[in-house]
């Protein structure tokens, strides 16, 4: 992407995503600091964002930030954007409530992880949605105008054709009208770019995208895009017949493109990876953290879609039925919270107390307790250690888009003993087939796949996590992020018209 010196410019990329990739807080004399986030997409684009002069446009985590407010330099050089390069989305708080925790949470969470009896359609919050959006979407279109203008200025000749389009990256669910709106404006106002789309979450079949009352209006929300990527097939499919059946689209399915608008919309299956080095390399240096007793892991944000109550009670049966394993066996549950304001999170939570507290007062001795459960996040190094010491890994989600965990726990399998027990319907169960897959409705299969993993001779404990290793370190987020962006060269830029000469 980056332009060799005496190069023309690589296309700058502005990515939007409903939360910038690090948190504005204010300290104890009142002022704003980042506070760093190290997820995956922030560890691979933040570099890409910084070097071809980028920008990243998303809510800073915080209602205590003034329109007027900088922000803050990072505290170490080079280590994040700078300030100019990130442009925060600032909404009332109310306004922001109402469309993260009603629309987002309350409707296309459970409803895009086919849970319809969970979804709350109402239309306050979708009206919540659609004005959220389009501050973002306002946000994106002074990113272009700013980009262009720099680029005129790099650019004597307007009608330069080397004079590199600008590549608009939206994420996610939260932001699924962004690129409608902003594809009207760029035309108005002749602003050469090219839109993509990701979701990290499932794309729901017909039958129940169609549930949603104003389901057209996110299809052509995302349909406004010249690239779209999913994590699997399956979630392509699905997507490509809701337009067919919603919108009357005309799709060539030899090449998954979809017509719409006079323009051809690409449709591709991207699977994300993880930054497969970094944690290798932690697992590496993390000093023993567990002591000697063979541990069940399971980490996840505390989310229904998880299947932590399947999960507890397959635990439960593999102790009743197979009760060699007492003693030595335990399962480590980290429960990171999440969403923690909404009712149905409040109410699992208790739930899943209920549950090991059930499960420890049947089985504990006075050295021993079968489950350890940590409602709380620890450090990266910490996690780190444990998938590294783990000797199974229990990633079963009823629904996930596709599961970061499964990957982390592979790359950190330094010595290659563990096992990984991988639900088919998360998107990982797509691809690491040499995992144990296991359907985690059926509690007493989950159950014997558990017994299983612990018995596994040697060899073939190896064997499956070299193969799983080797595919994870290849197809890393790197590998993903360059994936789309190659995509995305290959589009053509369907705002066409030469670029204004008056600078904005
Ligand atoms: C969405 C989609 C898709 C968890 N506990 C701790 C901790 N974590 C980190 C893990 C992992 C992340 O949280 C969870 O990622 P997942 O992929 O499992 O799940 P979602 O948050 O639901 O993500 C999902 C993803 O987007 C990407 O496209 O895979 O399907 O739902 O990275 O490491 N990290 C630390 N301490 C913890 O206690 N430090």
């Amino acid at each position: 992407l980056e332009g060799e010196p005496g190069e023309p410019l690589s296309a700058p990329l502005i990515v939007v995503s409903n939360r910038l990739p690090f948190v504005l807080k204010r300290n104890a004399n009142g002022k704003l600091q980042r506070s760093h986030s190290a997820g995956g997409l922030v560890t691979a684009l933040g570099p890409v964002v910084m070097d071809c002069g980028g920008l990243w446009i998303g809510w800073p985590g915080s209602h205590d930030v003034r329109p007027f407010d900088e922000i803050p330099e990072p505290d170490i050089p080079n280590s994040g954007l700078k300030s100019q390069q990130v442009k925060p989305v600032l909404v009332r708080q109310e306004l922001f409530d109402s469309f993260y925790n009603g629309c987002c949470n309350g409707t296309f969470w459970p409803l895009f992880h086919s849970m319809p009896d969970r979804a709350i359609f109402s239309s306050e919050t979708w009206k919540a949605y659609q004005e959220v959006n389009e501050e973002f979407a306002l946000k994106t279109i002074d990113a272009l105008r700013q980009v262009r203008a720099r680029l005129l200025k790099e650019y004597n000749n307007p009608s330069d054709d080397s004079m590199p389009v600008p590549v608009v990256w939206i994420h996610d669910y939260q932001l699924m009208l962004a690129a409608a709106m902003i594809r009207q404006v760029a035309i108005e106002e002749n602003l050469a770019c090219k839109l993509g789309f990701f979701l990290h979450i499932p794309f729901p079949s017909w039958d129940i995208m169609r549930l949603f009352p104003w389901d057209d209006q996110i299809l052509e929300g995302i349909l406004a895009c010249d690239l779209v990527g999913f994590h699997i097939e399956d979630y392509c499919t699905n997507f490509i017949e809701c337009c067919q059946r919603r919108m009357g689209c005309r799709v060539d399915h030899a090449n998954s493109n979809i017509e719409y608008d006079n323009r051809t919309v690409h449709v591709r299956a991207l699977p994300i990876g993880i930054p497969f080095n970094q944690f290798q390399q932690l697992a590496i240096k993390a000093p023993r953290v567990m002591k000697d007793e063979r541990v069940v892991l399971g980490v996840d944000r505390l989310d229904y879609t998880k299947g932590l109550v399947q999960r507890i009670k397959a635990f439960e049966r593999l102790l009743q039925c197979h009760p060699e394993h007492l003693g030595r066996v335990v399962l480590m549950q980290i429960a990171v919270p999440s969403r923690t304001d909404v009712k149905e999170y409040k109410a699992l939570k208790e739930e899943i107390d209920q549950l090991v507290g059930r499960i420890n007062g049947r089985f504990s001795t006075a050295d021993w307790s079968p489950i350890r459960y940590i409602y709380g996040c620890i450090s990266q190094d910490k996690l780190a250690a444990f998938y590294r010491d783990s000797a199974v890994a229990l990633v079963t989600p009823l629904r996930d888009g596709m599961n970061l965990v499964a990957k982390e726990f592979v790359a950190c399998q330094i010595n290659e003993n563990g096992v990984l027990i991988l639900s088919p319907f998360a998107g990982a169960g797509g691809t690491m087939r040499e995992a144990l897959l296991v359907n985690p409705y059926e509690i007493d299969m989950v159950a014997e796949t558990i017994h299983k993993a612990l018995v596994m001779d040697e060899d073939e404990r190896h064997h499956r996590m070299q193969l799983l290793r080797k595919r994870e370190s290849s197809m890393d987020v790197d590998y993903w992020m360059a994936s789309f962006l190659r995509e995305m060269d290959q589009v053509e830029c369907a705002i066409t018209g030469p670029p204004s000469l008056i600078p904005v």
